[in-house]
Order: C-alpha cells, then sequence, then structure tokens
C-alpha cells in the first residue's frame, strides 16, 4: 500500500462501486486521495485491493477523513442519493470550516441540490451538486463530469476534476454548467436522453427482428456497421455487443434469456417530470419512460396476452414488398431522425430549466463535455455543437441547417417505417411519436384551435382570434354571441 504522510487533495466518502472506483481514477492520475465509509471494511478492502495503486490517506471516522484533507477542504460525496446524502452532508460541515467544499457526485434531484446549496451557503460551506456520467468503467477511466455550484468553488475545483474526466480532442470532459442545481439538472436530462437512445435503439432491434425475421447475430452485424456512421456512438457499439453474446447455460442468443421487464425509478422518471412542470414536449423521452413502465407491467402483459386482444390485420413483411436490404436501411434512418428529436428536445428542456433558474447554460458546452466518458457519447454531439457554434439562439435544434438537410433524406424512410411498424402490428412508440412531434411543429395549423373551442364551451375559459386582438367567450348556452372580455 502506499499511503502519503501528506495532507489529501481531494476526499471521497462513500466507496460502494461508483466511490471506490473514482477514488481510484483520483489517485491514479497524481492526487493524494482521503477515503471513508461508514462501514469500515469497504475502506480495507479498497486499500488492500488497489492501495498500490497511488496516494491514499484512508480514514474511519468523518472527522479523521475530514483533518486529512488540504485546505480549502474538498470532499466528494458518492453514497446513496436523498436521505444517505443528507445525513453525510450534515457531517461534513459539522467537521468542516468556513469555504470548505462539499460536492455530491450522486444523483441526486435537482431541487435537492438548490435546496442543499442554500443550507450550506447559510454555513459558509461552498456545496456542488456535480452529475457524474459514465457508470463504473467511466468513473475509473474518464468519467463526463457536470458540477453546479458557485462559480468560485470551480476555481479550486476545476484542475482535480479535469484530471480524472474522459478527454477527447484533447479536451476534458468537465466545465462549470451554472450555479447551484445547474450540474444535477443538466445530469437529470442526460440521463432522460439516454433513456430515449436506448429505447430507439430498442424500437429498431425489435422492427429487424420480428418484421425482417433477423436473428440477433445478424441484428449484431448491422449494428457493428451503424457504429461507423452517423450513429458511431457507445450505445450502438454496446446493442451490437449484446446481441451478439449467447447465454452459456442455454446456447441460446443473451437477449433471449433476459427477461423483458426494464426499470424506470430514477432519472428518466424525473427528466419526464420536469417536462410536464415546464410545459416542454419531452416526448420522445417520456415515451421511453413509460416504455419501461409498460414492460414492465407483468399482469396486464400476461392478461393481455391470455385475453387475446385483436391484433387487426396484421401484414406479413413479404406483403409490404420492401426489400430486407432497404427495410434495414430504412430502419437505420428512422433511428436516427427519432434520435434527433430526442436530443432536441432534451436541449429544449435544459434551456427551459436554465432560463427558469438563471443558470445561463450553455448548450455548446453540454455538447462538448458529452463527446467521452458518458452513457451517450456519439459522434453526432460534435454535429451538435457546431449547430449551436454557428448559432447559439438556435430555437431547436432540428432547425439548424445541417440537421435540416439531413432531416430531408430521413423523413420518407422514417415515414415509411412507421407505416411498416403499425402494418406488421409491432409497437414504436418513439418512431411514432417523435414523427408526430416533427409534424405537430411543423403544422401550419393544430387542433389546439377547437381544443380552445371546448374549453371555451364547457368553462368558460375564453379564447383568442387570430384576427384581432383581445380575448373572447362565446354565450354557448344563449344567443351564441361574442364577447369581447379585455
Ligand atoms: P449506492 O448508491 O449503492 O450507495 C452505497 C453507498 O452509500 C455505500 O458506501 C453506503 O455505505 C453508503 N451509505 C448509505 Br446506503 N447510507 C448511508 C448513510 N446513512 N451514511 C453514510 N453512508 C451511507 O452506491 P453507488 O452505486 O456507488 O452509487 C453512488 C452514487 O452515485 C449514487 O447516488 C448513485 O445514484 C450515483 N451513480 C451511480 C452510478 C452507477 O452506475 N452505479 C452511475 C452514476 C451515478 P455502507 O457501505 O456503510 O453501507
Amino acid at each position: 500500500m502506499s499511503e502519503s504522510t501528506d495532507q489529501a487533495h481531494i476526499g471521497v466518502v462513500g466507496l460502494a462501486v461508483m466511490g471506490s472506483n473514482l477514488a481510484r481514477n483520483f489517485a491514479r492520475n497524481g492526487n493524494t486521495v482521503a477515503v471513508y465509509n461508514r462501514s469500515p471494511e469497504r475502506t480495507r478492502a479498497l486499500i488492500q485491493d488497489h492501495g498500490e495503486e497511488g496516494n491514499f490517506i484512508p480514514s474511519e471516522s468523518i472527522e479523521d477523513f475530514v483533518a486529512s484533507l488540504e485546505r480549502p477542504r474538498k470532499a466528494i460525496i458518492m453514497v446513496q442519493a436523498g436521505a444517505a446524502t443528507d445525513a453525510v452532508i450534515e457531517q461534513l460541515a459539522d467537521a468542516m470550516d468556513d469555504g470548505d467544499i462539499i460536492i455530491d457526485g450522486g444523483n441526486a434531484l435537482y431541487t435537492d441540490t438548490i435546496r442543499r446549496e442554500k443550507e450550506m451557503a447559510q454555513r459558509n460551506r461552498h456545496f456542488v451538486g456535480a452529475g457524474i456520467s459514465g457508470g463504473e468503467e467511466g468513473a475509473l477511466n474518464g468519467p463526463s463530469i457536470m458540477p453546479g455550484g458557485p462559480a468560485e468553488s470551480w476555481k479550486t475545483l476545476g484542475p482535480i476534476l479535469e484530471s480524472i474526466a474522459a478527454v477527447v480532442d484533447g479536451v476534458p470532459c468537465v466545465t462549470h454548467i451554472g450555479p447551484d442545481g445547474a450540474g444535477h439538472f443538466v445530469k437529470m436530462v442526460h440521463n432522460g436522453i439516454e433513456y430515449a437512445d436506448m429505447q430507439v435503439i430498442g424500437e429498431a432491434y425489435q422492427l429487424l427482428r420480428y418484421g425482417a425475421g433477423m436473428e440477433p447475430a445478424e441484428i449484431a452485424a448491422v449494428f457493428q456497421e451503424w457504429n461507423s456512421g452517423d450513429l458511431d456512438s457507445y450505445l450502438i457499439e454496446i446493442t451490437a455487443e449484446v446481441l451478439g453474446t449467447t447465454d452459456p447455460d442455454t446456447g441460446k442468443p443473451l437477449v433471449d434469456v433476459i427477461l423483458d421487464a426494464a426499470g424506470q425509478k430514477g432519472t428518466g422518471r424525473w427528466t419526464a417530470i420536469s417536462g410536464l412542470d415546464f410545459g416542454i414536449p419531452i416526448t420522445a423521452i417520456a415515451e421511453a419512460v413509460f416504455a419501461r413502465a409498460l414492460s414492465s407491467s407483468a399482469d396486464q402483459r400476461s392478461a393481455a396476452q391470455e385475453g387475446d386482444l385483436p391484433a387487426g390485420t396484421a401484414v406479413d413483411f413479404e406483403a409490404l414488398g420492401i426489400s430486407r436490404e432497404e427495410f434495414i436501411e430504412d430502419v437505420r434512418r428512422a433511428l436516427y431522425a427519432s434520435k434527433l428529436i430526442a436530443y432536441s428536445q432534451g436541449f429544449d428542456l435544459i434551456k427551459a430549466g436554465s432560463d427558469e433558474h438563471n443558470w445561463n447554460v450553455d448548450p455548446r458546452d453540454l455538447a462538448t463535455i458529452w463527446r467521452g466518458g458518458c452513457i451517450i457519447r456519439a459522434k453526432f454531439l460534435d454535429r451538435i455543437r457546431e449547430a449551436y457554434d454557428t448559432n447559439p439562439q438556435l430555437p431547436a435544434l432540428i432547425l439548424d441547417p445541417y440537421f435540416k438537410h439531413e432531416l430531408a433524406d430521413l423523413i420518407d424512410p422514417w415515414r415509411r417505417v412507421v407505416i411498416a411498424a403499425t402494418q406488421l402490428g409491432l409497437p414504436a412508440p418513439v418512431f411514432a411519436s417523435s414523427l408526430s412531434y416533427y409534424d405537430s411543429l411543423r403544422a401550419s395549423r393544430l387542433p389546439a384551435a377547437l381544443v380552445q373551442g371546448q374549453r371555451d364551451f364547457f368553462g368558460a375559459h375564453t379564447f383568442k382570434r387570430v384576427d384581432k386582438e383581445g380575448t373572447y367567450h362565446i354565450e354557448w348556452s344563449a344567443d351564441r354571441s361574442i364577447t369581447k372580455m379585455d
């Protein structure tokens, strides 16, 4: 074991999978790291198994841990989100002094981060909510880090976080996102986009598997090929790996022995709720969350299957009259188009959150720091950065000239795939709802006019007119005359 007698540059509290990997990453990059875990066994295991990787200062009490940190003290909390995080913040704040920095690297709800930052500021402690993406592998080898909190803390924290972050084209995947909850908000939306990205890949798989009748190994090869083009990304890469894997027990494709029920309790759900709170139609993310919820509705699903719900006249693939190769390419383009919508909506939500809280989040920063380390890392993010470089006030990502040009090539295949999915009787909720979102955005008239008429009819909610200023109400139950209300 290599233990430094000097004080630590940074400390990590919570040494489960994420915290211990993050501590090792700090140590491997030349930082002396103080480590502490509530149960001392984890601290001892870390030092025993990995102590030789760098300079660690282990402690078995929070007071010793804090005393081992150089000033201003910097401690990252990597414990379970919620009450555990609050408990550790209190312990650290009690043991620390003015100007020390407490960083929450867990997946906290951004409103909790805003509250905690306020509470800590009253005690002269700096509090930084930092989103950390990349799972356990990223924590060890280079995550994408999204710190919020006071700009002043970033000056102290920046270099040390840059020393462990993923690096793309010489640029570390970390930057100060904005004040208080900005980092955790952005991390939450990142995860929401991740849900949508995974779901569109799932829908593409479903269509190739049960529409075109391809085997998982064949589809793995298709995904591998897609990974060299516009869709080049970590998620496409690992999809090919998963689909290409065989279950050692049964010899069947692994994907066929995994229960088709996905969890959705965390950040994806929070993103969907935020979309509703801010009135931002993040349909792709919400559909992805609901698709997971539906997959886990075991009782309803089995009752629906046993209940022989009518399928209609589902068409078989041959009857659609398109070649398998054409269909595969159409599915690739539908996936690309739907993914573009998911990102466009995610960036809309970030803008809404940033405007509401005066965070001044720069979308170019996100497109830069998400290029490496995190789960949604992709070539595509370079294009997003270029789009916001060209026009930082872009009203929607899909209105960027490059993406508009791409959409011209994607739109017909996208429509064909949604039609095919419907005709085949295969669910494609994000492909279909993203296309509806796209068509809604470009429609010159929406049925909202009729909805306003209905609302005025039953609730006197009033309406505005296209041809005159003012607010109007119709005397529906009398002579249907129109009254100008203001
Ligand atoms: P867990 O979320 O499983 O939390 C386990 C850690 O929390 C242990 O160190 C445990 O200490 C500690 N802890 C608990 Br539980 N209650 C505590 C309390 N009251 N006081 C002090 N410590 C307490 O760990 P993880 O999976 O490493 O994740 C850490 C954070 O990182 C979470 O917020 C998670 O959402 C986030 N995150 C995880 C991933 C991932 O891929 N796993 C990715 C990105 C972010 P003990 O050993 O004494 O029980």
